[in-house]
């Protein structure tokens, strides 16, 4: 029988009107959102964690895809994954020394497997590996403890769900999945285990997603899984690693291994820098999962001029480790982070609830800014004396951030010129605070 034209046209119109509906959605924040976003941007400061059952290759996270392990061989790791050394509350307490503010730990990375105990699919820590605990819970109630914040990474990429089809530009077919599949019920899949994370874990302060980069024309029904997030933890923050201008439902922005409007890994050639607060992330040494044969450990001055410059654009900085898989993180990185922990606790005013300074970055190093103050971070500079271009501020007092002791400065048509004795300046960062009439 042919369909009446009245019935064709209310299918139009039912059509039409999802469309339209999708194409205007205008994400609103609430204000338990807005409140999370000003104490994100004040926090300035997180741990990365990249730790999965690919620790146990000690070849990092993309191990699988590298070597073209099959699903069916890659699944064999879980039962060698048997992390008896790992300790909360050591790795809550690291975060917290080294003056960070939260934790960004992978919930599941490519690999599909879930670091938590997850009723959706038994490819998990509970079910698949000796040591059978939910690693997620145990870290999420230390965290609630030790007021730190704790984030999820979640990988939308996934390299071992079989409707994660038509596959993108990873996880091909040495995996061993079928050539068919629904990617909408993988996207149901994902949002079941999203559901999962921002239901039994308390507070989340955000979901933090990597690989919409593997399929970057597919349609991942964004609005439906930012629905579902701000729905289930309205102050949540969503941040997508996507390398684009940011998605309606996003909360912030992030940055890999750059700083913001910086394309130093060509990661970021469509990156436009908007107007939601930042984070950038960077591994420690050159690795996010463990690496065993990884030694570039960054330095102390690397580090803190990072987490300085980042502050200086306004960023937080998210630095990574990746634990072995006993559970344990590796002793240079503890050093490293103890490093920048003393750092922190000298000069942290500096940097925790600032804003980017009144100065774009310069070769000298960069400014935040705190109230009336501006501090004005030299990072690479030799001479005793700096002038800066005038903000239009004038200036109250200046004095050397370290010892409070008054620094010298001339206000003039060509700008502000600070005089730093050669033997107050710092190696890793001279921080001169201007008082701001
Ligand atoms: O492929 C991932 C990689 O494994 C890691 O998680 C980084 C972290 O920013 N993000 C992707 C690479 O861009």
């Amino acid at each position: 029988m042919k369909p009446t034209s009245l019935v064709l046209n209310t299918l139009l119109l039912i059509l039409l009107t999802a469309s339209l509906s999708s194409a205007q959605w205008k994400y609103e924040p609430t204000p338990e959102n807005i409140k999370s976003r000003e104490w994100f941007q004040d926090a300035r400061f997180g741990l990365f964690i990249h730790w999965g059952v690919y620790s146990v290759l000690g070849d990092g996270e993309w191990v699988m895809n590298q070597q073209q392990i099959p699903i069916k061989a890659y699944e064999k790791i879980p039962a060698f994954f048997n992390p008896t050394e790992f300790d909360p509350k050591a790795w809550v307490q690291m975060a917290k020394s080294a003056g960070m503010k939260y934790i960004t730990i992978t919930s599941k990375h490519h690999d599909g497997f879930a670091m938590w105990n997850s009723q959706v699919s038994d490819y998990n820590i509970v079910k698949r590996t000796p040591y059978g605990k939910d690693v997620l819970k145990m870290l999420a109630d230390e965290c609630q403890k030790e007021g730190i914040k704790l984030f999820f990474y979640h990988s939308q990429l996934d390299w071992h769900h079989p409707d994660y089809f038509p596959r993108g530009n990873t996880g091909g077919s040495w995996t061993g999945r079928p050539e068919s599949g629904d990617f909408n019920k993988y996207l149901d899949y994902m949002d079941a285990q999203l559901t999962e994370l921002l239901t039994n874990y308390g507070d989340i302060a955000g979901i933090w997603f990597d690989g919409m980069w593997d399929k970057k024309d597919a349609d991942w029904r964004l609005e439906k899984t930012y629905k579902l997030i701000h729905q289930l933890q309205p102050a949540a923050l969503v941040g997508s690693n996507h390398h684009r201008a940011p998605y309606q439902g996003e909360d912030f922005q992030m940055f890999e291994k750059d700083l913001p409007g910086h394309n130093t890994t060509g990661f970021s050639s469509e990156q436009v820098v908007g107007a939601l607060p930042k984070e950038t992330c960077e591994t420690i040494n050159n690795s996010w999962g463990f690496h065993l044969k990884d030694d570039q450990h960054k330095s102390k001055k690397v580090l803190v001029q990072y987490l300085v410059k980042a502050s200086g654009y306004g960023a937080n900085f998210l630095l990574n480790v990746g634990p072995m898989p006993n559970g344990k993180i590796q002793p240079e990185h503890l050093v490293s982070l103890k490093g920048v922990g003393e750092w922190l606790n000298v000069n942290g005013e500096t940097i925790y609830g600032t804003r980017g300074g009144p100065l774009t970055a310069r070769d000298w190093g960069v400014t935040t800014q705190k109230g009336n103050k501006v501090y004005v971070h030299i990072l690479n500079w030799f001479d005793e004396s700096l002038t800066l271009p005038s903000w239009g501020k004038k200036i109250k007092s200046a004095k050397l951030f370290a010892d409070k002791s008054p620094v010298k400065f001339l206000e003039n048509e060509y700008g502000i010129t600070i005089k730093v004795p050669r033997g107050k300046l710092d190696e890793i960062d001279t921080i001169i605070e201007l008082e701001m009439k």
